[in-house]
């Protein structure tokens, strides 16, 4: 057993010892040794045979030497198992819930004896909950909530972490003799939001028979960073690395490499719906090839483009694959020519060190400029969100000067001056009239008082959209993935008037926003709302964020057309001054 696991058996009696009431000192001691031993540099399996050097570990004593030794021998402690055996697994998971600590679950368990999260949450359901000692109606409420929240954030990652993650295994297999392709496919493929395991395909001669399969599958568990090895089998390996991401690699023959990625890529209810046609057209698809129902001769399977093809479908990219009306677009010859990055022709959503971005105006014209972009602008904060040091109407026009003055400076990029104002309360804008109306555009977002009721912030947002100055709404919906709910108001009532006052919506391409959403970008597109995609650069680095907006517009069908930064500069301009 190596220090991880380890650790995680004193971290996890010390969490049911709380449960189960005991005092903290003793609690105490558990979380103290298994975060020293997750510390330690060498590994305590070694150091068992000389108890001494175990002692003079700090945090460790001489009880918890004995509780050491016992799991070396035993491979299990007594105290952790009886705990287990008295309660359940499940209640570990129960602490993860916010709110949920270990006294109220001792309650809930001492009244019902249930101890998972399904059950919890029924018992809240039929308020009984409510009715224990120090509870109520709205601890309650609180905690169905809870519930909710961690069943949807539980386990599931950023887009960047997933990608980022990908990248890391891509470049440890690279130079392993034999293999020929590396491919992520799942939800990270698709661009959906968030991932939830990481799906990684493999293929070359590396995966051609079983000996040479294990000998790669080898040379993956050796992976920098792997924390733990699910399953192994002889063409896949499920493991979970560093930070609690799990991936799932599989190593495929080249012949079915194509079937397979079209498999993994999913969605599920894609493929469902792909197999029903196959099967209506005599054929059956799987993981390995499509085939003939009749002989089960395999008529594709190498590439996914053949598969479409002899599925008579134009082929449909990853993003568009959630069986939202691709498959009959893809027959009709009607899916939509996506926007792609290099479609792109400026970003206009960015700080600098003059409120609460790291770099310069001028570093940030000289990065974007390296990015291939025509114009960009520079939208600094307004001072209601004082701890980003925003401006003031005075500091305000000092800064469009600082803009117009780079710009005229600048050779190769046009920088548009432009503000991002916060929509206060009452919907009314940060900065004056006389002040927004000297900008090239201004984004009004809001910051501040989140939970407002639905109906006053529609009114809100309506009151920005129809300021005439008001070019676009920042993250119109104000979530940030993992962390936070977007703020509730009527979505199709603010792109109503947004078509008619022809104020744009952003794309926040920030990989902890894409705000708006895939499904809110294609009711804007349906509304006729144009988009604007931006990455709300704080950093010269952030630029290269602008690929997930990218992804997020393409899964909500977006085209060329649908996106304002797509239009030379000079079009744009006026486009943010509502002419589209
Ligand atoms: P995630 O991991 O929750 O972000 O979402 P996915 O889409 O990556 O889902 P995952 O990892 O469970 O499976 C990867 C792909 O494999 C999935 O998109 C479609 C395919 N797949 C998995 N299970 C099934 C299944 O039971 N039936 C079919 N048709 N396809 C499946
Ligand atoms: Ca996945
Ligand atoms: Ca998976
Ligand atoms: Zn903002």
């Amino acid at each position: 057993m190596d220090n991880k696991a380890i650790a995680g058996i004193l971290y996890e009696t010390a969490d049911l010892l709380e449960i189960d009431g005991q005092d903290s000192f003793r609690i105490r001691s558990y979380r103290n040794a298994a975060e020293a031993i997750e510390a330690l540099p060498q590994q305590i399996a070694d150091l068992i045979p000389e108890p001494k050097k175990v002692l003079e570990i700090p945090g460790i004593g001489k009880g918890m030497l004995a509780n050491l030794q016992e799991i070396f021998k035993e491979g299990r402690l007594s105290v952790h198992a009886d705990l287990l055996k008295k309660y359940h697994s499940s209640m570990l998971d129960l602490l993860k819930i916010q709110g949920l600590g270990p006294k109220t679950i001792a309650l809930i368990w001492s009244a019902y004896q249930v101890s998972d999260l399904e059950g919890v949450e029924k018992l809240a359901r039929e308020g009984k909950i409510r009715i224990l000692p120090r509870m109520g109606e709205k601890h309650e409420q609180k905690l169905l909530k809870a519930i909710e929240d961690y069943r949807r954030i539980a386990g599931r990652f950023l887009l960047d972490a997933a990608e980022s993650q990908a990248e890391k295994i891509i470049e440890h297999l690279r130079h392993f003799p034999g293999v020929e392709k590396i491919t992520p496919a799942g939800s990270l493929r698709r661009g959906r939001e968030t991932v939830g395991d990481l799906d990684v395909l493999v293929t070359g001669k590396a995966c051609a028979s079983d000996a040479q399969r294990e000998k790669c599958i080898e040379h993956i568990v050796k992976l920098p960073g792997l924390m733990e090895v699910i399953a192994r089998g002889d063409n896949k390996i499920s493991f979970r690395v560093r930070g609690g991401m799990q991936v799932d690699v599989r190593l495929l023959a080249p012949n079915s490499f194509g079937a397979a990625m079209q498999y993994f890529t999913g969605s599920k209810a894609h493929n469902v719906a792909l197999r029903q046609r196959a099967l209506k057209m005599g054929y059956t698809l799987s993981e390995y090839s499509l085939a003939r129902l009749d002989n089960e001769k395999a008529v594709a399977g190498k590439t996914e483009e053949e598969i479409y093809a002899k599925l008579k479908l134009d082929y449909i990219p990853p993003e568009l694959r959630e069986n939202q009306g691709e498959i009959d677009a893809a027959e009709e010859h009607a899916l939509p020519a996506l926007i792609e990055q290099s479609d792109l022709q400026g970003d206009v959503h960015m700080h600098t060190v003059e409120t609460d971005g790291r770099n310069t105006i001028e570093e940030m014209a000289e990065a974007a400029q390296a990015h291939g972009y025509k114009y960009m602008a520079i939208t600094d904060h307004s001072k209601n969100l004082a701890f980003a040091n925003g401006l003031d109407d005075k500091r305000a026009q000092e800064h469009v000067k600082r803009i117009r003055k780079a710009n005229e400076k600048s050779d190769g990029i046009r920088i548009f001056a432009g503000v991002e104002v916060d929509i206060l309360a009452d919907g009314t804008l940060d900065l004056s009239d006389s002040v927004l109306e000297q900008m090239d555009l201004v984004i009004a977002s809001v910051h501040s008082h989140f939970n407002q009721s639905a109906a006053e912030m529609t009114d809100r947002l309506l009151k920005a959209v129809e300021n005439p100055n008001t070019s676009m709404i920042g993250h119109p919906t104000g979530r940030l993935l993992l962390r936070r709910d977007a703020y509730q108001f009527d979505v199709d009532a603010v792109l109503k008037v947004a078509a008619q006052r022809k104020v744009a919506m952003e794309l926040n391409a920030y990989p902890d926003r894409l705000d708006l959403c895939d499904r809110h970008l294609r009711l804007a597109k349906q509304h006729g709302v144009k988009i604007v995609i931006n990455t709300d650069s704080h950093h010269t680095s952030h630029l290269d964020k602008i690929r997930y907006g990218v992804l997020q517009a393409r899964r909500a069908w977006l085209t060329k057309q649908d996106v304002l930064n797509t239009l030379p500069a000079e079009k744009f301009a006026k486009a943010m001054r509502h002419a589209w």
